[in-house]
């Protein structure tokens, strides 16, 4: 889209509102968040209301602050007719309630249950697809739709995939599956939106100061209250967390249906802004310990797992990443879902929000059955592959082709971060670190909040390089810090931005908006398996498609896109992103702020490459070398002198037999032999040989596999 027509969607998306305020100290705030006070309103109770100019995007800085955003100078639908494709929840015939129980009632594999009942005596509504019961071998899978009333595409969303779920998933995936569909949570809060107040959010409660309903997205157990910031105390606010953790009726009804049928994965719609969000959301730089699950579901900004094909979206994709990166909130779904369950738990919030006819629609989405079937089309494969990775979620191939991981350092300095596959729910506990056999003082330790389902996280400041661990397969974990820098005097010649001294570590960090940070060239000639590692704070944005920021690389003259980032990050954060061997040897980084403002300190480039690793290091130039032996995991890395032949891997067993071969390019230098899925069966435990033959040379060591003791 050219840049012209974003802007006057903008413009045009900018609304004057009314924030009630008490007293001075709201007004503070309100400055604060950058709001520019136009007047403030006194009516005739003396209550004050403050004038103010707001967009799409500080409209949910509002809400998040507590904030009561008077909506009456957004965009109001015509009062006509009833709309033609979304439904309400009561009406006999066309209400999602009657649609639901007359598609059950032809079709045997589809079963229309109630969880429990709403605050005005609503059911909250599930659907189950494939054979009415629960059966612990099926993993469960989970959609909902619609914690927030006015979110009507949510439920649209959740409509079309029972349909599609019930007619035309393959039915060896539905038998291997308890699917189920959950497509208003908040039914009274819905029938509301369609008889008196479109934009009603909450559900209907009645508070004691005689204000109306609370934010069932900010009354979960998890995190409830935590803050000011991620919920709000006040009755009247859209983000009002209600008087207790789980107190309203709906949600009670959510959390014991989790109980009943905790989920492997579940994915909770909203409307909008096109996000794939996921835990955690309490506090900003939260990252949940099974971060790289969530991304090889939801994918990363530059490989997104869900495209936007609505016709004028303002991004062509959803952006993943955790919540905060749009806002913090406590008492929300996902985050609770995660924690108490284990649950691999997004929210989707569906749609950009932006633009059919040039107008902003925001929670307005147009009554538009082609548009309608393109978000539902956009959002499939999605909803899809969370049905078919359920087996195994920790082994996922996402839908846009990422999987986890695996066990890593994510990060190396200033801090040490090391990511562990397979500790175990909720476990608590300190890891001693070795260097090559030799026991250091590198402690790492990890709270309850750095366990997760699959992995767990462990953090300890750097004190050795490089470092290397023994992980709970048996499998050892290495990397080594190549370079850092971090506007540092002597960090030598990298231009582009300024230097702030608000830095994570040192007394600067780079600090740029609207232009490029270029590292000089670094050399990593002979180098594998090379790793970035950035800290990074930001201020961009979902809604101003611009205020992003890209990480690119150049291997000769050539840039390549390496990562891209949005949202708001208004703490330090570690990211680390892969980088392709250089064919030059030499490495260039840049960092291209488009608009947002961006902050970069401890920028680092790594290698797991374990061939440069202390001992190993000398014998690496003249033979095999074996990262581990015996090999106790699943895994072991073998590394040989570089060749400009092609090289032929095999392993045979002491008798001569061959159980794994491959061919590899030249100049490959080290293959990653995975014992689990090498020739199809898990390779037994005994003596093999590893050869490596290329050109003339042939390499050979003994390998020994030892794993069930
Ligand atoms: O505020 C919410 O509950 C969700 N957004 S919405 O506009 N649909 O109301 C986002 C909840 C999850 N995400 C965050 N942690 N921000
Ligand atoms: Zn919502």
């Amino acid at each position: 889209m050219a840049p012209l027509t974003v802007a006057i969607a903008l413009l045009q998306a900018l609304v004057v509102a009314r924030v009630p305020v008490a007293g001075p100290d709201d007004l503070a705030r309100l400055a604060r968040l950058g709001f520019e006070v136009a007047s403030v309103e006194v009516d005739a109770t003396g209550a004050e209301r403050a004038v103010i100019v707001v967009s799409p995007e500080t409209r949910r800085l509002l809400f998040a602050e507590g904030f009561v955003v008077d909506e009456t100078g957004l965009a109001a639908p015509p009062p006509v007719a009833p709309p033609a494709n979304y439904f309400d929840f009561d009406s006999p015939g066309t209400g999602v309630r009657s649609q639901l129980q007359a598609f059950a009632a032809v079709r045997s594999h589809v079963h229309l249950d109630s969880i429990g009942v709403s605050g005005e005596g609503r059911p909250i509504l599930a659907v189950k697809l494939g054979a009415p019961d629960d059966v612990p071998a099926r993993p469960n899978v989970l959609f909902l739709a619609t914690h927030h009333a006015r979110e009507w595409v949510s439920t649209t969303m959740a409509m079309h995939l029972v349909r599609y779920l019930a007619d035309s998933l393959e039915a060896p995936l539905l038998d291997a599956r308890d699917v189920w569909v959950i497509p208003v949570a908040n039914p009274d809060g819905y029938q509301y939106s369609f008889d008196a107040e479109r934009l009603w959010r909450k559900n209907r409660r009645l508070n004691p100061d005689g204000s109306v309903g609370v934010d069932l997205n900010r009354n979960y157990p998890r995190f409830w209250g935590l803050d000011d910031i991620g919920s709000s105390a006040n009755p009247a606010a859209e983000t009002y967390r209600g008087p207790g953790p789980g107190s309203e009726p709906e949600v009670a009804a959510l959390v014991r249906f989790h109980e009943q049928h905790p989920p492997v994965l579940s994915v909770s719609y909203h409307t909008y802004t096109g996000l794939i969000l996921h835990p955690y959301g309490y506090a900003p730089a939260a990252i949940a310990p099974d971060a790289t699950v969530y991304r090889a579901f939801g994918g990363t900004s530059l490989v997104p797992a869900v495209l936007d094909r609505v016709p004028e979206s303002i991004r062509l994709k959803y952006d993943p990443g955790p919540g905060w990166h749009l806002y913090r909130v406590n008492g929300e779904y996902t985050d609770w879902a995660y924690g108490a369950l284990g649950t691999v738990a997004f929210t989707v919030e569906l749609t950009s929000g932006c633009c059919v006819g040039g107008n902003w629609y925001g929670f307005l989405f147009p009554d538009d059955a082609d548009l309608l079937a393109q978000v539902h089309a956009d959002n499939l494969p999605f909803a899809l592959a969370v049905i078919e990775q359920a087996s195994a979620p920790d082994r996922a191939i996402g839908p846009s082709g990422l999987t986890p991981a695996g066990s890593r350092f994510e990060a190396l300095w200033p801090e040490i971060v090391l990511v562990e596959r397979g500790v175990g729910l909720h476990s608590r506990r300190v890891t001693t670190y070795t260097t090559l056999g030799t026991p250091t003082a590198a402690i790492l330790e990890a709270d309850s909040l750095d366990a997760g389902r699959y992995y767990t996280t462990f953090r300890g400041a750097r004190d050795q390089v490089p470092p290397s661990a023994v992980v709970s397969d048996g499998s050892a974990v290495r990397a080594e810090l190549l370079t850092h820098a971090g506007a540092e005097a002597g960090d030598g010649a990298w231009v582009g931005w300024s230097v702030s001294t608000d830095a994570l570590v040192g007394d600067g960090a780079w600090h740029g908006v609207g232009d490029t940070l270029v590292s000089p060239e670094f050399d990593v000639a002979g180098r594998t398996r090379l790793w970035l590692q950035l800290w990074t704070r930001h201020a961009g944005s979902f809604f101003v498609p611009t205020r992003r920021g890209i990480v690119q690389y150049a291997d000769g003259g050539v840039w390549h896109d390496l990562a891209e980032l949005a949202g708001a990050a208004p703490e330090w954060y570690p990211m680390r992103v892969d980088l392709p061997a250089p064919a030059t040897g030499r490495l260039r980084l840049r960092f291209i702020s488009q608009e947002m403002e961006w902050w970069l300190d401890a920028i680092a480039l790594a290698t797991d490459d374990t061939r440069v690793l202390g001992a190993s290091r000398a014998q690496a130039t003249d033979s095999l070398v074996l990262s581990d032996n015996p090999v106790r995991g699943d895994r072991v890395v073998v590394a040989w002198p570089v060749s400009s032949s092609e090289v032929e891997f095999v392993v045979y067993t002491f008798a001569g037999e061959p159980v794994f071969r491959v061919m590899l390019p030249a100049g490959t230098a080290e293959f990653e032999w995975d014992l689990a899925t090498a020739s199809g069966a898990r390779v037994r435990d005994g003596g093999y040989i590893v050869a490596v033959r290329m050109g003339g040379a042939v390499y050979r060591r003994r390998l020994f596999v030892a794993r069930e003791q």
